[in-house]
């Protein structure tokens, strides 16, 4: 059994981004687990401004903060917009971090993307291969800023003696996910895809990509219960891997949310959108070690998502034409 050296049940727990998928993952365990959640009011408060930032922290206090606040997106997002990826991401983490030193927070872990190691890193991707070798040039704007939020925590615990530790998850899906085809990860842009082609009759649903690179997806449900174990057991300098360790092709996956969806028509693959890295599996035996592993299986997880989006569709719906 790994020691809990961080119990959060009864702490007052800052989570940056509790909008957004992952953030909102993070703050439904906090509340089952006994935390006060403590979240930014938006407008109000720009993660991107510094001093914004510091007056907000100063005058709640939290005892810890999960760093979930990002400017995230898919393959076409990040290649399409790579200044936003870059800016914003180093300005939250950069005004969270300080922040958090400036109000006297006792921990804070910071959420980062496997998209950090190197394009051709040995598979499964072990935490050392960290700049060891050139980044995937898709995302290589949103890598950059991501391991300048990693070395921040490095810094400060250095510098300040803060505890900052770095969580790096594999890709994320699930309920509360970006479900706009122009900005959305594989998952939710296929699910979204499929399911108007199956509703619309539509015979053909287009895939980006060759179908074969390979990729490796993690709940979002599992990575918020990995990201508290991680802040009440860990305390180290490395950032910790956290996925499945089990990646299958995109091809591969096209055809599970065809079967979850109960789209049965056919798929034609668009090579002039980008593949992106071929393969991207985490190696999570640190994780391991420290007492964790991912619990949902893709398929259930799929199925799951999938219930979210229809019931999020039929309330938009119901709004549109009048809250009937
Ligand atoms: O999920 P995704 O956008 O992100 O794409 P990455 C994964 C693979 O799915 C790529 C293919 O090979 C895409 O070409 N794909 C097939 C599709 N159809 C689609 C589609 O309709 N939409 C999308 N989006 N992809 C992102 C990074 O990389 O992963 C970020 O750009 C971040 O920085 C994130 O790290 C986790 O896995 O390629």
């Amino acid at each position: 059994m790994t020691e809990r050296d961080f119990p959060l049940a009864g702490k007052r727990v800052f989570v940056a981004g509790h909008l957004g998928m992952v953030g909102s993952a993070i703050t439904r365990v906090l509340r089952q687990r006994g935390c006060a959640v403590l979240t930014a009011p938006r407008p109000g408060v720009d993660l991107r401004r510094q001093e914004e930032v510091e007056r907000w922290m100063r005058a709640e206090r939290p005892d810890a903060v999960f760093l979930a606040a990002a400017r995230v997106g898919g393959i076409w997002a990040n290649h399409t917009r790579p200044a936003e990826f870059i800016y914003d991401n180093l300005a939250i983490q950069s005004a969270v971090i300080e922040g958090a030193r400036r109000a006297g927070v006792g921990k804070l872990l910071f959420l980062g993307s496997s998209c950090i190691y190197p394009k051709l890193a040995t598979q499964p991707i072990a935490e050392g291969e960290l700049l060891t070798g050139p980044l995937e040039p898709t995302n290589e704007w949103y890598a950059v800023a991501k391991i300048a939020g990693i070395k921040l925590c490095q810094a400060y615990r250095r510098q300040y003696g803060c505890n900052y530790i770095s969580l790096m998850p594999t890709n994320l899906y699930g309920p509360g996910d970006n479900f706009n085809l122009q900005s959305a990860h594989v998952i939710p842009a296929l699910m979204h895809k499929m399911h108007k082609a199956k509703v619309s009759d539509g015979a053909e649903v287009v895939v980006w990509g060759s179908g074969a690179p390979r990729r490796e997806f993690l709940h979002v449900d599992d990575l918020a219960d990995a990201a508290l174990h991680l802040m009440e057991v860990y305390s180290g300098e490395e950032q910790i891997n956290v996925g499945t360790g089990r990646d299958l092709t995109i091809a591969e996956l096209a055809q599970m949310i065809g079967e979850v969806t109960g789209f049965r028509g056919r798929l034609a693959y668009d090579r002039s959108k980008p593949d992106g890295t071929l393969r991207k599996c985490l190696d999570v035996t640190r994780m391991a070690r420290l007492g964790w592993r991912a619990k949902i299986d893709l398929r259930s997880g799929l199925a799951d998502t999938y219930r979210w989006f229809v019931g999020a569709e039929d309330a938009l719906r119901m709004r549109a034409a009048g809250g009937r």
